[in-house]
């Protein structure tokens, strides 16, 4: 794997005509887009699990990956995969990584026993960021992997099993400080049911913002000042999972006093997992002031489960980008590639080229959503569809002065009222038209 990587050349942006596969077709990354550098604008992480990690094991067959990185000991092998980390991202020219506590530093047998050793992991890594300038978009721990969380982390039954996930989130909090990381990610790994039968979902939901309180304020004492992010799932691995879509978080983050503190972490597998557009989610987050950041991939529609595959949707990355824009681009959030390469595509080569094909559509679905909000079009469409509200009884309604009262005695002397067209077929053909300018 190590000696695959060393054959592969620096990537760089060669334009849309060139058919050499191992250059960048629309990432460019010191062009200007909305005033700002497109790498700027798109803020690309590697992710640590899929790319440093995942070995294509399936439920039906082993790994066809090579993941043996060189060395004796774990602590070695670590190292080397970090090693590797470090010049992928820099050969794609990627700025940030995001990890799980057990993906960068061996599990050991026990607790003590990460805990060193994400200590130890943490200093080598440091020495990597100092020497590359790559920097930390957020880290996470895994409390789902381990047989301990097979009922649940922050929201198992067994008070010992909490303490755990609590002990594990401590030190993955110690590193991502550390190591300078502006996000910290929760995601619910089996943190929801298999069956009511066995379930007391009253006290899991106050748990897991009992865990989530604490962290906040450790974090916070430890002079964190990044962003919290939670990231939805509806199922899988657990049959329903709490953080189900972007709405139901939003409820829960109120419920319990914590949504000055947490954002979203959108991932667009997630997104259509739970039956929503991936735009949809993101426009969600938006709305409620807590768009954080993103993890990019998309599933395919014809499988039920989250194929994590690496996203080369134009149409989704487009209006994908079109809510960044439009909720100011990121601060402390990026575009994490929280993708997988396909079981059969198992060389180093096929890595780099999966990253290419992520990064370039993520760069023309920038280009297009500019292209959309400087034609104006789609957003003068839903303006005047709104305009009832600016003047008249509208204006009335939304500065909150009308009683029903009121509406009756307006509605009853109207006129007949006719409905507007809402025009969903012209606006798709607009925005095809922005898309395929040939
Ligand atoms: C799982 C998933 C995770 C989170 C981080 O579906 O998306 O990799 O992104 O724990
Ligand atoms: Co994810």
């Amino acid at each position: 794997m190590v000696n695959g990587l060393k054959e592969i050349p620096q990537i760089n942006f060669e334009g849309k005509d060139s058919k050499n596969p191992l250059s960048f077709k629309y990432y460019n990354p010191d062009e200007i887009i909305q005033g700002k550098k497109m790498k700027d604008y798109l803020k690309f992480a590697l992710s640590y699990w899929h790319t440093l990690c995942g070995d294509g094991t399936d439920p039906f067959g082993v790994g066809t990956i090579d993941r043996d990185y060189a060395g004796q000991t774990e602590m070695e092998k670590a190292k080397s995969k970090a090693d590797v980390a470090f010049e992928i991202m820099q050969k794609l020219g990627i700025e940030y990584f995001c990890f799980h506590d057990v993906d960068i530093a061996p599990a050991g047998n026990s607790l003590k026993e990460l805990k060193a050793n994400l200590e130890e992991i943490t200093d080598y890594i440091k020495t990597l960021m100092d020497k590359t300038g790559i920097k930390l978009l957020w880290g996470t721990a895994n409390c789902f992997s381990h047989p301990r969380y097979m009922n649940g982390a922050g929201t198992s039954p067994q008070a010992d099993v909490f303490a755990c996930a609590a002990a594990q989130i401590k030190n993955a909090i110690d590193a991502t400080i550390k190591l300078g990381g502006t996000g910290y990610v929760f995601w619910g790994g089996r943190e929801g049911y298999e069956t009511l039968l066995n379930t007391d979902i009253d006290l899991e939901l106050d748990n897991m913002a009992r865990l989530m309180h604490m962290t906040v304020d450790y974090a916070r004492a430890q002079g964190f000042e990044g962003d919290f992010y939670i990231e939805p799932k509806p199922k899988e691995p657990t049959k329903h999972q709490y953080d189900f879509d972007v709405a139901t978080v939003v409820g829960f983050l109120r419920k319990y006093n914590l949504k000055r503190e947490f954002k979203m972490n959108i991932e667009a597998n997630h997104a259509t997992l739970a039956g929503h557009t991936f735009q949809h989610e993101l426009h969600m987050a938006r709305v409620n002031n807590a768009f954080g950041s993103i993890d990019a991939n998309q599933g395919d529609l014809l499988l039920g489960w989250d194929t994590d595959q690496f996203p080369t949707n134009v149409y989704e990355t487009a209006l994908c980008m079109l809510e960044v824009i439009k909720a100011g681009g990121f601060t402390n959030g990026g575009l994490n590639f929280d993708a997988k390469v396909r079981r059969a595509s198992y060389t180093m080569e096929d890595i780099i080229l999966a990253y290419i094909a992520g990064m370039d559509s993520f760069a023309l679905g920038l280009k297009i959503a500019n292209k959309i909000i400087e034609d104006g079009r789609i957003d003068e469409f839903v303006t005047n569809r709104y305009s009832s509200y600016k003047t008249g009884i509208g204006a009335d309604i939304v500065a909150e002065k009308t009683t029903l009262e009121d509406l009756e005695k307006y509605a009853l002397e109207l006129p007949e009222v006719i409905a507007e067209s809402g025009k969903q077929e012209y606006l798709e053909s607009v925005l095809n038209n922005l898309m395929f300018s040939l």
